[in-house]
């Protein structure tokens, strides 16, 4: 398993679980200098993202790209992929698009969490899995073309009511026509859904293509109660050799939680 660390540059998301902030070459100076394997970076669009300048500024620091988040899309630009206009839609299809382009570029994978909306009153749901189901199809397609898979994130009851657990979202991607969706386990989403987080991820087993690595309070793996040792074990058994990405607070500050975080990382992933 390889190490993350987040990176946001949307000031619409402050507050947000995101340890480093507005700086992409500060973040990634800092991630290296903890020793980070990559960072994730969520940026406000695809233009912002100048690919080149990224894959020069990555390779300086000797980091991978883990994952480019979509959020912004809904958090700035108020774009769901489910949106009842179908214009709104489009144009949410063309954001993500764009990021997964750049992404691609780069070598990482998108990541599909706010943007998938919300069914809002039970009579919709059925249309908005249908719209979800498409954009899904198409922009996991776009992601094939880089050799990429699309990363699909349920998330707890607060922030979405499409999917809120991996059971469900698994059995939804395998009614796709497209094999190239991989499911996203925030693990602190999973604390708040979940009946057990290790069972959840042993049953998603190949299906489980990145871990957004929080503890039970949004804070860095370590500062809150989750049990690990269980969670790390159905990791090893499925064999998941991916990121654990650091998704959490800046709390205490930004470098104490990235300080825990490769600390945790480092404590359960090391040969014991
Ligand atoms: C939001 O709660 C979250 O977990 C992000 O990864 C999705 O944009
Ligand atoms: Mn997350």
């Amino acid at each position: 398993m390889k190490s993350a660390v987040t990176i946001s540059l949307v000031p619409e998301a402050k507050g947000g679980p995101f340890v480093f902030w507005d700086d992409l070459e500060a973040g990634c100076g800092q991630a290296s200098q903890l020793g980070f394997d990559a960072v994730e970076i969520f940026p406000t669009s695809a233009e912002s993202l100048h690919v080149k300048e990224v894959r020069n500024l990555l390779a300086r620091h000797h980091l991978q790209l883990a994952a480019v988040g979509t959020g912004a899309g809904w958090v700035k630009h108020k774009l769901r992929l489910t949106d009842p206009d179908p214009a709104v839609r489009q144009r949410a299809r063309a954001f993500a698009s764009g990021l997964i382009a750049a992404a691609g570029e780069l070598g990482a994978p998108a990541i599909i969490g706010s943007m998938q909306g919300r069914c809002e009153t039970e009579p919709h749901r059925p249309r908005v899995l249908e719209w979800l189901g498409e954009a899904l199809e198409e922009l996991s397609g776009q992601s094939a073309q880089f050799n990429q898979v699309l990363l699909y994130e349920p998330l707890n009851r607060y922030e979405t009511d499409v999917f809120t657990r991996q059971g469900e979202a698994a059995a939804f991607l395998g009614h796709l026509r497209s094999k190239n969706v991989r499911l996203l386990c925030d693990l602190f989403h999973m604390n708040l859904e979940e009946r057990s987080i290790a069972d959840a991820l042993r049953d998603a087993g190949p299906l489980v293509g990145h871990i957004h690595w929080a503890d039970s309070n949004r804070q860095a793996m370590g500062f809150g109660h989750t049990e690990v040792a269980p969670i790390v074990a159905a990791l090893r058994t499925i064999g998941y050799s991916g990121y654990l990405s650091a998704e959490v607070l800046p709390l205490p500050n930004g470098i104490a939680a990235a300080q825990q975080s490769v600390a945790s990382f480092r404590h359960w992933t090391s040969p014991s």
